[in-house]
């Protein structure tokens, strides 16, 4: 899927080229929606083309395919390359970066004669910027702010980037499966921590097989740079910049290896100083008697943890705040798992943000295995989103139950729903009226972030038909810090009003700590993909992740319940909430 992700950025670029030079909207749309549409696909985009495939595609036109087949032919669309000669390519990088647009590089451009990277960013910090025309202090303290939050997130990669780059490299791996014993993801991707630095791969192998992998690592398609090129560790740098880590150890060693390149290093420390105390000595090579030097175990994780006289350790909270003392009681909580999850809460089709269909969201989570789903289209007030108004979220009624119908025989349920605007008054974008004909409310804020957000949270729970606050704290990774809100007062009144909290997988809104104080108070927790996609619905293991990392039990996290029992939820507040 290289040649998809490698097309998807060129379209992305001519877009931006195009907006630069002030082209018209729905051009530039059409390179974006085909750039969007390449990078969600789950096809080959080479596949694609020669089965002629491309053509039906909604969202890529034909002109749009004729450039794509140059691309495959040639390397490069002419289109692209007339552009460069008019714009400062390098400079337009910088639109990764949050809160700055297309208007102010071009007025840096324009006046300051600022072409690179470099050159802006000396442009902004030195103060030149400050004096063009509609430069406003907080304007420039936002794109201050903007750098150094792209700054951050170029030294780590999102939990999503990694766990995707593992994925492909694991594929490319595959290749070689009858060479090697286990592979595996280790590292802060294993511990499901929420931004990564590098990628660590593990392979257990016999000795003979580990030149051939080394060498197949680093033939990956996606190299930009070798780091190392070694016996038992390579490192590659992918065209992204992102380092890639792959170390060989013997099958017998795998647990041991596993154990160790897992981390974390604070965990690590203490699991060694408990081997010493037992007269063992712990290494990536194994478990050993210090005194006779004889190998004691390291087969597998378990095997490693038993000898040092304690549970098996999930690899998401090895962060030495507490769960080595529980393991040594074996009194560790049973964490929710993947397995334990009957459905998705929070998800959109094309009838407002998305990119799929209705009928292919419903179709995907049905083959998910899941017993439910509930479609959460953005309302009305929801303008870029194209939100729903009351007439259109009815008409989506009539298909879900007519595509009921279909799933209801086969034990699957799509639950209507919908993610309302929480108002900067508090109030909802939607009448209380149409709110009680949905099976399930998610309310969200979505704009006006610098009003009372904790006042507008509190009184979108009061509503009895709101089940689930989407996005509580605002935060996106990395690119937005969220906005502020008095998580004490929030969870208070979700315990109160048997509202839930959501954690949105992609934007890791709730934190480990906020997991935490949830289980704590007894505050149910949705765990949602929020997908836009079809490709997006598989993020549910990341996110369930993210909620192990909290100390998540499945008694407290909606998606263990069965449909019922999200029926008896939603009815439950609603009894509550009108007796009172
Ligand atoms: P990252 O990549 O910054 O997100 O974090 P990690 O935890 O993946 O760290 P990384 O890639 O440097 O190393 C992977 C694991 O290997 C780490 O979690 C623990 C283990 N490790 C690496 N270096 C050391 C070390 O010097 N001492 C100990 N005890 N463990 C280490
Ligand atoms: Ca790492
Ligand atoms: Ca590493
Ligand atoms: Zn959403």
């Amino acid at each position: 899927m290289e040649k998809n992700k490698e097309v998807a950025r060129l379209f992305e670029k001519i877009a931006d080229m195009l907006e630069f030079l002030g082209d018209n909207h729905y051009r530039i749309n059409t390179y974006r929606r085909v750039a969007e549409v390449l990078s969600e696909t789950t096809e080959d985009v080479e596949e694609l083309v020669k089965t002629g495939k491309i053509h039906q595609i909604h969202g890529i036109g034909e002109s749009s395919v004729e450039k794509i087949k140059e691309y495959l032919q040639t390397g490069t669309v002419s289109l692209y390359e007339e552009l460069r000669q008019k714009v400062p390519e390098e400079l337009l990088e910088l639109l990764e970066v949050p809160g700055l647009g297309v208007k102010t590089l071009k007025l840096a451009y324009d006046r300051l004669k600022v072409k690179t990277k470099e050159e802006f960013i000396r442009a902004v910090r030195s103060g030149q910027l400050a004096f063009l025309p509609g430069m406003g202090e907080k304007k420039l303290h936002n794109i201050l702010r903007g750098l150094e939050l792209w700054e951050k997130s170029k030294e780590r990669m999102s939990l999503l980037e990694a766990y995707g780059l593992s994925k492909s490299l694991e594929k490319h791996l595959e290749s070689l499966r009858e060479l090697y014993h286990n592979l595996q993801s280790a590292g802060s991707l294993r511990r499901r921590k929420e931004t990564v630095g590098d990628v660590d791969i593990l392979v257990s192998a016999n000795r003979e097989n580990w030149e051939r992998i080394h060498k197949y690592f680093v033939s990956y398609a996606g190299v930009k740079e070798v780091l190392l090129h070694g016996e038992t560790k390579s490192s590659i740098i992918t065209q992204e910049g992102r380092q890639v880590d792959l170390r060989t150890v013997e099958p017998h060693q795998w647990g041991s290896a596993l154990q160790y390149f897992t981390g974390s290093k604070e965990h690590n420390v203490r699991i060694r100083d408990i081997a010493r105390d037992r007269g063992l000595k712990l290494s990536e090579y194994g478990l050993f008697n210090v005194d006779t030097g004889e190998w004691v175990a390291g087969r597998t994780e378990e095997e490693v943890y038993e000898m040092l006289g304690m549970e098996w350790i999930p690899p998401e909270i090895r962060e030495n705040t507490g769960e080595i003392e529980l393991a040594l009681e074996r009194k560790l909580p049973r964490l929710v798992e993947l397995k334990d999850i009957k459905g998705d809460f929070h998800m959109h089709s094309n009838w407002s943000d998305g990119l799929n269909s209705l009928e292919e969201m419903v179709e995907a989570c049905y083959r998910l295995g899941y017993q439910y789903m509930v479609i959460g289209d953005h309302s009305q007030s929801s303008r870029v989103a194209n939100g729903l108004d009351p007439a259109r979220y009815r008409e989506q009624f009539r298909l879900i139950e007519k595509l009921r119908e279909h799933y209801e025989p086969k034990g699957f349920h799509i639950l209507k729903g919908c993610e309302v605007d929480i108002l900067p008054d508090g109030s909802l974008d939607l009448p209380d009226s149409l709110l009680e004909e949905f099976d399930f409310v998610v309310a969200s804020i979505h704009s006006r972030f610098n009003q009372d957000n904790t006042y507008r949270i509190l009184k979108a729970m009061e509503n009895p038909f709101v089940n689930l606050i989407g996005h509580p704290t605002g935060k996106v990774y990395q690119s937005r810090e969220g906005y502020p809100v008095d998580m004490d007062k929030v969870l208070e009144v979700a315990k109160e009003t048997g509202t839930a909290l959501e954690l949105n997988t992609p934007r890791a809104d709730l934190s480990p700590e906020n997991i935490k104080r949830c289980m704590e108070l007894g505050v149910t927790v949705a765990i949602v993909t929020d997908a836009h996609a079809v490709s997006h619905l598989p993020y549910m293991e990341l996110g369930v992740g993210l909620a192990r990392r909290g100390w998540a039990i499945p008694e407290l996290v909606l998606n263990t319940r069965d449909v019922n029992g999200i029926r008896e939820f939603v009815k439950k507040k609603r009894r509550l909430l009108h007796k009172a």
